[in-house]
């Protein structure tokens, strides 16, 4: 018989999908967004429309122990009670002889559920193991962002609808964000136009009026000379600027130095342009910029996402429905209780933090003390998403490094492993989801059974736990119970609220959302001189030269490289299903004719890529989609996809990104060269 579940897309995607799921008891027949969510409106993406693909296709049926050379990929089949008994009496062995600080979890967005994601936390707090700084994906734009605005919140996304002007910036929404594109899309039958900021031509910019190709790290210049123009013009709200942001004479007398033609040699980006995009903002009635986090892949990245959120400040569009700027939602959902997930009771603040987006640096350092000697991997898979593979990977092989994988697939991470362990999807398991793109707290059903013996990040723990001899409360129960504790701990409805009416919306008042009181920073207004701490940063809004074009290797690596985000993948997910084979593997590099030209490089051409920290071969696509001096590569692949062995952040540098951490992946110098022409390689991929 045929069954409609109402469950909730896990994946790290700022579009946290409400999921209308049929099933005929065991078998996933459809997937697609549920009508009634006010931003997924019936909206998917392909690669979760095919989810059958990855639930069905090739997984990690059995718990797997190691059964030759680390890396070889052998390993045979084990029950879970002997996997398990092995993992805790080596941990149990490993703390014992180093310390419990030698053991790290590393956990990510695999599963974005406030369950699953975090379950490893609260046995790592108890048993006292080093601790993990979380900075891979958004800590260089949550820093951009508090400089400004002070917390992460904003106009609802599904507003953009109603503004007359929509700027998506850094931000390549028709592939990493596709719900946002409906919303964009009714925007534009009602007149308003549709402007992409990207230094690629995107499938965004491909579909949008206008595409300003500036160059990568430049978008700081670039808001400066439209903020420039909007002050110049009189286009700036004085009004707004006085009663609610710091703005003064030093930063008005600041920005009068920061022309368009200055702003033009910075960006690439025509002096015209630049001016006529600045009339355009300054005139429109409801201006929304969405802002991506591709633009703080950069070594300023901080910077020129404050720069960028200045300008609903200069023009007053901040007050106004359908107007203002967005990054992300997460500081709505700050308030859920989640301590019996995560254990935080037992957290203890001397325990060290490693840089997850480090890891590389970590595994290899021979002085760091106590030395890491075992690694638990959850929703992640470091092997393909960290920066400096060649590091990580060599840190994996270590013969003295004891690793644990959960996961659904055989990852580069788990081929890595001692141990592998099943876990369950997203359709298997029960969770409670936050979003970081919407307002809506969303319940995710289980609505198949676990295939294999695959079992969920929060049962494991607890069985872990358990081997542990550790009893208390915390580590008993089932997803489903801990879902409804936390959800009566922090008074929202209970699951069968949920069940049927699918999701709460958690935002504040419009009031809130649009800043029309106050701004969350410790004087109420929008900040244009951010406090950085750290101070080498630039105390108003400009462009900060610290791209890796000022290295010392500029001459060596003379083009500017890329690895944005592929649209058939989820960073290193779906890169075994059956589409993405077909579409996304082989790894391409995108060239402009001109450096290609020079090199002696046409389409298809295999071609070496080389950086101070690998050198990858891939296939050579010949397209002004970039602007001679940058190439890219889609990212991510699987590791064997390249005849290294390794995949595409081999090349990246794990550099921490001022202020806080985070990974520069669309910042990187290469040198390109021809490996051999068109086919005179056996087929090679
Ligand atoms: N070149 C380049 N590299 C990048 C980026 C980029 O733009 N360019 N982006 C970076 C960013 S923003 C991010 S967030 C990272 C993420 O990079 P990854 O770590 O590759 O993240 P995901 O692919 O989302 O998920 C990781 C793994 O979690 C597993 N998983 C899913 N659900 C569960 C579960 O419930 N339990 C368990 N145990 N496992 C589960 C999946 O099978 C998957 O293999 O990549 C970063 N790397
Ligand atoms: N299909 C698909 N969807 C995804 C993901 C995926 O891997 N694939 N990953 C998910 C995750 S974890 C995240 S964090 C989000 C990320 O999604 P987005 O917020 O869209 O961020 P990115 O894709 O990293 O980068 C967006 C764009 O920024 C551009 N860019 C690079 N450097 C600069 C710059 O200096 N300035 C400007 N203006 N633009 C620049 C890139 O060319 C890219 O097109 O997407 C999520 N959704
Ligand atoms: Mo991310």
């Amino acid at each position: 018989m045929t069954t409609t579940h109402r469950t909730t897309c896990a994946h790290d995607c700022p579009g946290s999908c409400a999921l209308l799921v049929e099933t005929d008891g065991d078998r996933l027949l459809s997937l697609r967004g549920d009508p009634a969510h006010p931003l997924t409106r019936g909206v998917i993406c392909g690669k979760v429309r095919r989810y059958a693909e990855l639930v069905e296709g090739p997984r990690v049926r059995t718990p797997l122990l190691r059964d030759g050379a680390k890396g070889s990929g052998r390993f045979r089949a084990a029950s879970w009670d002997e996997a398990l008994t092995l993992v805790a009496d080596q941990l149990r062995e490993i703390a014992r002889r180093h310390g419990a600080t030698s053991i790290l979890p590393y956990y990510y967005g695999g599963t974005l559920g406030l369950i699953q994601q975090k379950a490893i936390e609260r046995l790592a707090h108890r048993a006292g193991w080093s601790r993990l700084e979380r900075t891979l994906c958004f800590a260089i734009a949550d820093a951009g962002w508090n400089a400004g605005v002070g917390r992460m919140l904003g106009p609802r996304p599904e507003e953009i609808a109603d503004s007359d002007l929509v700027l998506l910036w850094g931000i390549n929404a028709v592939s990493t964000h596709i719900t946002l594109m409906s919303h964009v899309k009714q925007a534009r039958a009602k007149g308003a136009q549709l402007v992409v900021i990207d230094p690629y031509r995107t499938r965004t910019a491909r579909i949008a009026d206008q595409h300003l190709m500036l160059r990568p790290g430049s978008d700081a210049a670039l808001a400066c000379g439209l903020m420039h123009v909007l002050l110049d013009e009189g286009l700036a709200d004085r009004s707004y600027l006085a009663t609610h942001t710091d703005f003064d004479a030093e930063v008005e007398a600041h920005l009068r130095t920061r022309t368009p033609a200055w702003a033009s040699a910075i960006t690439g980006v025509p002096v015209d342009a630049i001016v006529q995009l600045a009339r355009q903002y300054g005139h429109a009635q409801r201006p929304f910029i969405r802002i991506g986090v591709g633009m703080t892949r950069q070594r300023n990245g901080a910077v020129n996402l404050h720069a960028v959120s200045c300008l609903p400040a200069v023009a007053g569009a901040w007050p106004k429905l359908g107007a203002g700027a967005l990054l992300g939602t997460d500081a709505a959902f700050a308030g859920l209780v989640d301590e019996t997930v995560r254990g935080t009771r037992w957290r203890d603040e001397t325990i060290r933090r490693l840089d997850m987006s480090q890891l590389g640096r970590w595994l290899c350092d021979e002085t760091l003390a106590p030395p890491l000697a075992a690694l638990l991997v959850f929703n992640a898979n470091p092997a393909v998403s960290c920066p400096d593979l060649g590091r990580v990977h060599q840190g994996l092989r270590r013969d003295d490094l004891f690793t644990v994988v959960h996961e659904q697939v055989l990852t580069d991470t788990a081929r890595l492993a001692d141990v592998v362990l099943p876990a369950t999807t997203f359709l298997e398991h029960d969770d409670l989801y936050r979003s970081y793109g919407h307002y809506s707290l969303q319940l995710g059903r289980a609505v198949l059974a676990p295939r294999g013996e695959a079992r969920c990040n929060h049962d494991l723990v607890n069985d872990l736990a358990r081997r542990f001899g550790y009893d208390d409360e915390i580590f008993r129960g089932s997803s489903i119970e801990r879902v409804a504790q936390v959800l009566a701990a922090s008074g929202q409805p209970d699951q069968d609220w949920f069940d049927k009416n699918g999701f709460v919306d958690v935002a504040p008042d419009a009031d809130t959302l649009h800043f029309r009181r106050r701004f969350p920073t410790s004087d109420g207004r929008f900040h244009f001189k951010p406090a950085w701490p750290d101070p080498a940063m630039p105390t108003l809004p400009d462009h900060w030269p610290v791209r890796s074009d000022d290295d010392t290797q500029a001459a060596a690596y003379p083009l500017h490289f890329m690895a944005p985000p592929g649209h058939d993948v989820l960073n290193s997910t779906f890169t075994r299903t059956a589409t993405a084979r077909r579409r996304h593997a082989p790894p391409r590099l995108v060239l402009h004719p001109a450096d290609a030209a020079q090199r002696g490089i046409v389409e298809g051409d295999l071609v070496r890529v080389a950086s101070a920290h690998a050198q990858l071969t891939l296939r050579a696509r010949v397209s002004d989609d970039v602007r001679p001096g940058l190439c890219l590569c889609e990212a991510n692949h699987l590791g064997e996809d390249f005849p290294e062995g390794v995949s595409i952040n081999a090349l990246v540098d794990d550099v921490r990104v001022a202020p806080n951490g985070g990974p520069a992946f669309h910042d990187c110098r290469v040198q390109v060269t021809r490996a051999a022409r068109q086919n005179t390689l056996p087929t090679m991929m």
